[in-house]
C-alpha cells in the first residue's frame, strides 16, 4: 500500500544566528544529511511524497493558545535584537525570521502524513521535518520546538477522521512534556516516552518525567514515563522495555493509529543522549509498532544530533516502513540493571491500570521515590562532562550492513488442487536428492511411505531453506501431509548446514517428535493446551495455556513478553513457524505472530501449517508478503492462570534468557538497596 516520505528543503532554511552553546547542536544540516542518505540508498524513491502544505491557524490552535500563535506570527518581522529577547522567554529554543514559516511546514507535514494513511493513499510514512515539535507546549515554545507537531496531528486525527485512540510512542531521548502536558487527562491518548532522566538531573529536570507520573483522571494510566537513570543504554535496554511494557499496553489498548515521535538522539554518538542503542535497533522499533492499527503508522522527526547516526538510524526506520527485511538485531546481551530498576518502577505504577502487567511485582514501598537524593551525589562529576562529552563524539559504530530483499518475496509449496495465492510464487524442486538424502528421508518417513508426494514435498523444502539461506527467496509457506513429521527432518537438516540456528515455533498440540537435542541449534518454542507437558529447558520450552490458544488476549501475552524476547536473545538464521489441526488460533493473532516473527532472521521464516489448515493459506501468505495483520480488538484480561503460567516460564528461564528479566532482584544480582 506504499509509505509517504514528506519533506521540503525550505525547512532548512533558518538557522541560530547568534551564539548560544544550548541550541548550537541544532542544525540545518540534520535534515540535508537525512535526505540525501535516503536518496543515495534508494529509499526516497520508493516512497511517496508530494509538496507539502503550512498548517493553518485552526489546526495549530488544536494545541497552541492564540496568544502564542499570534506571538511566533511576528517573529518574522523581527529584528535580530527583538528576537534574542522574544527567545529569552522560552528555554532551550530560539528562533530566527523565517521559522515560522518552516514551523507550519513541519506541522502542515505531519498533518498531511495523517491524511494519506487515515484515507488509505499509503500505509505508513514518515516526516522529515525541522523544527521539531515534542517539547513545545500550549503556550511556549521549548527545546528547540515552536509548534507541537505530533501533539496537534493527534488532536487533527481525533477531529477529522473520528480516530478513537491514538498512541504515540516517543522514542526521542528527550520527554516531550508538551505531548505530555497536552493530554494528560484524555485517555483517548497513550503517550508513552523513554527519556534520558539520571533522576531529574538531566534536561529539561522535570519532576513530571518520573514514571510515577501517569496522567490525571479519566487519563490516568494513558501516560507512560520511562526515566532512563544513567546513560549508556544499549539495544537489550531498548528492548527490554517495548516487550514487557510498551507492547503489552499497546497491544491491550488498541489504538487506531500511532504516531511515532522519531527523534533519534537515543542512538549511538548523540552529543545529547549520550546512549549507545545502534541504528539498526530502528529498524525492530518500527517493525515492532507496524502490526498495530492496522499498520497505521506516521512517524515524525524530533531531534537527532549526530550527524552520522541520525541519516543512519532515519534509513533504517523508512527501510522498514517500505517492508525490507530488518537487519539482524545486534548486542543483545540483557538490560542494565539501572534499565531493569526503571522497567519494574513502569510496570509496578501502570499494574493497577493494565491488565497484561497486574501480575507485574509490586513496588517494595521504601523504593517509590524518585530518589532526588542521588542527585546530590553527582553534583561534582560535572568537571569530567567535557571529557565525557569527547568519548561520546568519538564513538564509533559499524554502518549498518545493506538490507536487500531476494527476487522472490514468498514462496509456496502447495498441493496441486490448492490454487497459488496472489503475489506468490509457486515452488517445486525437480532436482532429485541424492541418495543418502534419500534414503534419510525413507528412513524418517517409513509411516508416509506409500505417500509419495511426501518425498517431493521434503525435497522441496529443503531445496526452498536453501534457496532463503542464499537470499533468493524471503519467506515461504507450506501445506504438509504431517507438520509433526516433516518438522524434525526439516530442523535436522536445516541446524546441520554451516552452524545455524533454528527458531522453531509451534502452534497447537502437535506432538513433535525428537530429535531435538539441547545444542543450542535450535530453540523450540511450543503454544498448547493445558494437557501438553510443560517443559522449560533452555531450548525446549512449552507455554501451556489454559484454552490452548484459543484466548487471544493470553495468547498475545505470550507471544509479546516471552515468544519475543526468546526469539531476539536467541538470534536465529532461520524461524520454522508451524501449525497444527486445530491449533484454536484466531486468523488475526496469527497474523500478528506472523508478522512479528520477521523481524527476526532477515525475515527468512518458513511456515508448515498442518493440510487442513488449508483455508488459512491466504491470510498466512498475506502476513509473509508484508500485510498489516487486522486488529485484535481491545483486549480483555488474560486469564489469571495463563498469566500465572507465563510468569513461571518466564521467571524459570531469565537466567538463561536475559531478555526475559523485568526486575533488578529476581536475578539476584544488586539487590541491595
Ligand atoms: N547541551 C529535541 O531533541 N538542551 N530537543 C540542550 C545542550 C535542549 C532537545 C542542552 C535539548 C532540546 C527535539
Ligand atoms: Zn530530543
Amino acid at each position: 500500500m506504499g509509505t509517504a516520505l514528506f519533506y521540503d528543503e525550505e525547512m532548512t532554511k533558518y538557522k541560530l544566528l547568534w551564539v548560544d552553546p544550548a541550541c548550537k547542536i541544532e542544525v540545518p544540516e540534520r535534515l540535508t544529511v537525512s535526505y540525501e542518505a535516503l536518496v543515495k540508498n534508494g529509499l526516497a524513491d520508493r516512497c511517496i511524497s508530494g509538496p507539502i502544505r503550512e498548517a493553518t491557524d485552526a489546526d495549530i490552535l488544536l494545541v497552541h493558545s492564540e496568544e502564542y500563535l499570534e506571538a511566533v506570527k511576528k517573529t518574522p518581522y523581527m529584528t535580530l535584537e527583538d528576537l534574542k529577547e522574544f527567545t529569552l522567554q522560552y528555554g532551550d529554543v530560539y528562533f530566527h525570521p523565517n521559522i515560522y514559516h518552516c514551523a507550519k511546514l513541519a506541522a502542515g507535514a505531519a498533518l498531511q502524513l495523517v491524511d494519506s494513511v487515515m484515507t488509505g493513499t499509503v500505509r505508513n510514512g514518515m516526516a522529515l521535518v525541522r523544527p521539531p515539535g515534542h517539547h513545545s507546549m500550549r503556550s511556549a515554545a521549548n527545546g528547540f520546538c515552536v509548534f507541537n507537531n505530533v501533539a496537534t496531528a493527534a488532536q487533527y486525527a481525533k477531529k477529522k477522521y473520528s480516530v478513537e485512540r491514538v498512541l504515540i510512542v516517543d522514542w526521542d531521548i528527550h520527554h516531550g512534556q508538551g505531548v505530555q502536558y497536552c493530554f494528560q487527562e484524555d485517555p483517548s491518548v497513550l503517550y508513552f516516552s523513554w527519556h534520558r532522566y539520571e533522576h531529574q538531573k538531566f534536561w529539561p529536570n522535570l519532576r513530571d518525567s518520573d514514571f510515577d507520573i501517569i496522567g490525571t483522571d479519566k487519563g490516568a494510566g494513558f501516560n507512560i514515563n520511562v526515566p532512563w537513570n544513567k546513560v549508556g543504554m544499549n539495544n537489550s535496554d531498548y528492548l527490554s522495555i517495548f516487550f514487557h511494557v510498551l507492547l503489552p499496553v499497546a497491544y491491550e489498548f488498541c489504538p487506531e493509529l500511532v504516531l511515532v515521535c522519531a527523534g533519534f538522539d537515543s542512538a549511538i554518538g548523540d552529543p545529547e543522549g549520550e546512549m549507545c542503542a545502534t541504528p539498526d535497533i530502528f529498524a525492530h522499533l518500527t517493525h515492532l509498532l507496524m502490526n498495530l492499527a492496522g499498520g497505521k503508522l506516521c512517524a515524525v522527526l524530533e531531534g537527532g544530533y549526530n550527524l552520522t547516526s541520525l541519516p543512519q538510524s532515519v534509513c533504517q526506520t523508512v527501510q522498514t516502513l517500505l517492508g525490507d527485511p530488518a537487519p539482524l538485531p545486534t548486542n543483545l546481551f540483557g538490560p542494565c540493571e539501572s534499565a531493569l530498576e526503571s522497567l519494574h518502577c513502569v510496570r509496578s505504577v501502570h499494574r493497577q491500570y493494565w491488565s497484561c502487567l497486574k501480575h507485574a511485582a509490586e513496588l517494595p514501598t521504601s523504593e517509590i521515590s524518585t530518589k532526588r537524593i542521588k542527585i546530590e551525589e553527582k553534583e561534582d562529576e560535572k568537571t569530567e562532562n567535557e571529557e565525557e562529552k569527547k568519548r561520546v563524539e568519538e564513538k564509533v559504530w559499524p554502518e549498518p550492513p545493506k538490507r536487500v530483499s531476494p527476487l522472490i518475496h514468498t514462496a509456496v509449496v502447495l498441493p496441486d488442487d490448492v490454487p497459488c495465492p496472489n503475489r506468490c510464487e509457486r515452488f517445486s524442486t525437480l532436482a532429485i536428492p541424492d541418495l543418502v538424502t534419500v534414503n534419510k528421508l525413507r528412513e524418517n518417513l517409513l509411516e508416509a511411505a506409500s505417500d509419495s508426494s511426501a518425498l517431493s514435498t521434503l525435497s522441496s523444502l529443503i531445496s526452498l531453506i536453501e534457496k532463503m539461506g542464499q537470499n533468493e527467496i524471503r519467506n515461504g509457506l507450506a501445506l504438509v501431509h504431517d507438520v509433526c513429521m516433516v518438522v524434525p527432518y526439516l530442523v535436522q537438516h536445516a541446524a546441520t548446514a554451516s552452524n545455524r540456528r533454528v527458531l522453531v515455533v509451534c502452534v497447537g498440540d502437535a506432538r513433535l517428535r525428537s530429535p531435538f537435542k539441547d545444542d543450542g541449534k535450535t530453540l523450540l518454542v511450543q503454544f498448547g493446551n493445558k494437557e501438553l507437558e510443560e517443559k522449560h529447558n533452555k531450548y525446549n520450552i512449552t507455554v501451556c495455556l489454559q484454552k490452548g490458544c484459543t484466548d487471544i488476549s493470553g495468547f498475545t501475552h505470550t507471544v509479546l513478553s516471552l515468544l519475543l524476547p526468546l526469539g531476539y536473545e536467541y538470534d536465529p538464521s532461520l524461524v520454522l513457524l508451524i501449525r497444527s489441526a486445530d491449533s484454536g488460533v484466531c486468523d488475526s493473532a496469527w497474523q500478528h505472530l506472523t508478522g512479528l516473527l520477521q523481524g527476526l532472521a532477515h525475515g527468512r521464516t518458513l511456515v508448515l501449517m498442518q493440510e487442513t489448515e488449508k483455508a488459512c493459506v491466504g491470510i498466512t501468505a498475506s502476513s509473509l508478503l508484508g500485510d498489516a495483520a487486522p486488529s485484535l480488538g481491545q483486549l480483555h484480561a488474560p486469564l489469571l492462570e495463563d498469566v500465572e503460567t507465563i510468569e513461571r516460564v518466564r521467571h524459570r528461564l531469565q537466567v538463561d534468557w536475559k531478555l526475559l528479566q523485568t526486575t533488578v532482584m529476581e536475578t539476584g544480582r544488586g539487590d541491595s538497596p
